[in-house]
């Protein structure tokens, strides 16, 4: 057990009772015909039930004498047109499907239908899940289709095979020896499919123009011939000034009439080579990126270019909302160049917007542009990669954070305007909306680093198909797929990833004070280790008190972006969310919260519960001895080793950090109490990141 082969692991069905309903229901199968996507449907039902069955699975044509699954069409198949009415099938879209058991004369089929290929095989995937998450078959009736059109992959990974905030390995991607094409494309676009995911941008944001030249298009088409096959349109970044970068131009003005023409020409050139090519994702005038704004045009003006380019062929442009160039206006920044621009872009471009404000931190309310673009299509933005949130180090399930997210009601269009639903076209009836995920696959063995970061990629895959499915499902559903379906394993997993949000919060950043990481330098380990000194401009922290005033009434006007309810509740430390209270407000550190504990008493508890709870969470997992396989056992056992220590120094730099600021004693630490006069506390230990990392008293004894 390497980790390699994800959540589509399909060893045999241990339970005798489970086997014997399984191979009587879906021992034989059915198929017709169909195309490229039924026939990799069918090549991983094969897959899937020979491993899970333990008997030799093929697909035939005919149909046996005893039950049957059958999968396919209506139009490829007779015996999917005798089994599901029609009408079942026609309102699902092209990614539907139906799961259902049917019985006829005397006989026994189990069903996976859909209107189109595509629907047949996030069937099939479906189909499988069931199975090895041990649901019973036998009266299954299941419609499914996804909440939305676009459910991407993001990769920030560069030509030369670094990755932008990747931490498990190397690109997988090998533009050097495309377009020789390798399994682990095909394995890859499995994997997508198997979430339900339609599309991957394969490079990053931050990107050259070379993507687009002419000699790197052949490698583009090889690689999009293999996702294909899965369902999966292949997306590139567009840097803005490509018509300068490789056309030669002198400018990248989106009213030069030459600029155009080289767009137009461009998208001609790729769609000869990619016929289903979809489209580019564009991040301008961001952190120095080029765009319109450079030439005195909008962002729309610069999206609207793009559009044009590709509406003829059928591609998209997804134009990145995450736009700052200053860090006072960080939080403001996108809804004040964005809202504005509503209603002014094609509608085959999506404004992308990352799920909060700032930048993916460990906690943030909801970026206040949903629901603000009535006018412009919306999709989501989430962090799959743990950029600020541990890296592989730190087991930080993310599932819950972007629930939390996505069931915001934004009250925008009044109650019920969730983000889900926002993202989804059900608030404003958005032709192009969805999710993009930014991936923290690598060339590791295990494609995450961390045997346990999967679970962030199969959560956001699943939520992107139904963002009305339960962390706490989806933590069962992977854990089953993924370690198997022993209770304890599943109930032990489930728990620990359920809890590590809160847990990595704890010990970094309660109550939202947000940005504390060291900054990015270049290494691998920027965003990761605690550096409280380099990022006061985001917590606000001085002698008398903590947080930032985002508060119309003496902060800086964030709280007006939001429905006037929200506004209200969030412009009172009283009645915000107390886990976004210093996110919204700068409190003295004796501010009390609602159990009466004073803020930093809070912060000193929260720290110290945090990083025993990690300790804990590793006695938990080692108990999973003899029901986990003892190598991937070992490595998890190892990452938690790790987490332990970080959590401590996070601990420490962060208790030393506010006391050195408050000189307020921790109440509950008797022994912090007696070895620290605040009057007298001095630094000792040195400095980590700039950082006092030990607080003492003269002796010297102390944190
Ligand atoms: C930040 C990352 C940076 C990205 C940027 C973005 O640190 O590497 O380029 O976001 O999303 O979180 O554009």
């Amino acid at each position: 057990e390497d980790g390699y082969q994800l959540w589509l692991r399909y060893p045999r069905v241990d339970d005798p009772g489970w086997l014997r309903r399984y191979r009587a229901a879906l021992g034989s199968l059915v198929w017709q015909g169909g195309g490229a996507l039924q026939r990799s449907a069918v090549d991983e039902l094969v897959r899937g039930l020979t491993g899970l069955l333990g008997t030799r699975v093929t697909a035939r044509a005919s149909a046996p004498s005893g039950p049957a699954l059958v999968v396919g069409t209506p139009a490829g198949s007779d015996l999917v047109r005798t089994l599901v009415p029609a009408s079942d099938l026609t309102g699902l879209g092209e990614e539907g499907y139906v799961i259902r058991q049917v019985h006829r004369r005397g006989r026994t089929w189990t069903v996976v239908a859909a209107q189109a290929d595509r629907g047949v095989l996030y069937g099939a995937f479906h189909l499988l899940r069931l199975v090895q998450t041990r649901r019973p078959i036998e009266h299954v009736d299941i419609t499914e289709s996804p909440a939305a059109p676009l459910r991407l992959a993001n990769h920030w990974d560069n030509m030369d095979g670094s990755i932008e905030r990747g931490y498990a390995g190397r690109s997988i991607f090998h533009w050097d020896r495309l377009p020789q094409l390798e399994d682990r494309y095909t394995d890859y676009a499995r994997v997508l499919a198997s979430l339900g995911l339609n599309g991957a941008v394969i490079n990053n944001v931050n990107t050259t123009a070379e993507y687009l030249s002419a000699g790197f298009l052949g490698k583009l088409a090889a690689l999009a011939g293999v996702l294909r096959r899965y369902g999966v349109a292949l997306y590139v970044t567009a840097n803005f000034a490509a018509p300068i970068d490789l056309g030669g131009l002198g400018t990248a003005d989106p009213f030069d009439r030459g600029v155009r023409t080289w767009w137009e020409r461009k998208a001609a050139e790729i769609y000869e080579k990619i016929e289903d090519f979809g489209g580019f994702l564009v991040k301008a005038n961001s952190e120095g990126r080029p765009g319109p704004l450079d030439y005195g045009r909008t962002h729309a003006d610069g999206a609207n270019l793009l559009a044009r380019a590709l509406k003829p062929h059928g591609g998209i442009v997804m134009w990145r909302a995450f736009v700052h160039d200053s860090d006072q206006e960080w939080d403001r920044q996108g809804y004040r160049d964005f809202v504005p621009l509503d209603g002014k872009f094609e509608d085959n471009a999506v404004v992308q917007i990352k799920n909060g404000p700032i930048d993916f931190q460990v906690r943030e309310p909801a970026h206040p542009l949903f629901g603000s673009l009535p006018h412009t299509n919306s999709m989501i933005e989430l962090q799959v990669t743990q950029e600020y949130t541990g890296h592989v180090t730190h087991l930080c399930y993310l599932v819950p954070q972007w629930k939390e997210c996505l069931d915001f009601d934004t009250l925008k269009a009044g109650p019920g305007s969730t983000v889900a639903r926002v993202v989804s076209g059900r608030v404003h009836p958005y032709p192009l909306c969805g999710f993009a995920g930014v991936m923290n696959f690598g060339d590791d063995r295990n494609w995450t680093g961390s045997h346990l970061a999967a679970a962030n990629t199969h959560g956001y895959g699943r939520l992107s198909w139904n963002p009305d499915l339960s962390a706490r499902d989806l933590a069962a559903e992977w854990t089953r797929m993924t370690f198997g379906n022993d209770p304890h394993v599943v109930t032990t997993v489930s728990e620990l990833l359920l809890g590590s949000w809160r847990t990595y919060e704890d010990y970094t950043s309660p109550l939202g004070t947000g940005y504390l990481t060291h900054p990015p330098d270049g290494s691998v380990t920027g965003h990761l280790d605690p550096s409280p000194t380099t990022t006061t401009q985001f917590h606000r922290s001085d002698g008398e008190g903590i947080g930032y005033d985002r508060t119309a009434a003496t902060g800086d006007g964030f709280t007006e972006l939001y429905a006037p309810a929200v506004r209200d509740a969030y412009e009172s430390p009283a009645e915000c969310p107390e886990e976004l209270l210093l996110f919204l407000h700068h409190v003295p550190y004796t501010h009390r919260l609602d159990d009466g504990t004073t803020v930093i008493q809070h912060i000193y508890d929260t720290h110290f519960s945090g990083a025993r709870r990690v300790r804990r969470m590793r006695e938990e997992w080692d108990a999973l001895r003899g029901r986990v396989d003892h190598r991937r056992l070992a490595d998890v056992h190892r990452r938690f080793g790790d987490q332990v220590a970080a959590a401590g120094q996070w601990r420490d730099t962060l208790v030393a950090y506010w006391f050195g600021l408050s000189r307020i004693r921790d109440e509950h630490r008797a022994w912090l109490q007696a070895a620290i006069d605040p009057a007298d506390a001095v630094l000792i230990g040195g400095r980590r990141n700039d950082v006092p990392v030990r607080v003492a008293n003269a002796t010297g004894s102390g944190l």
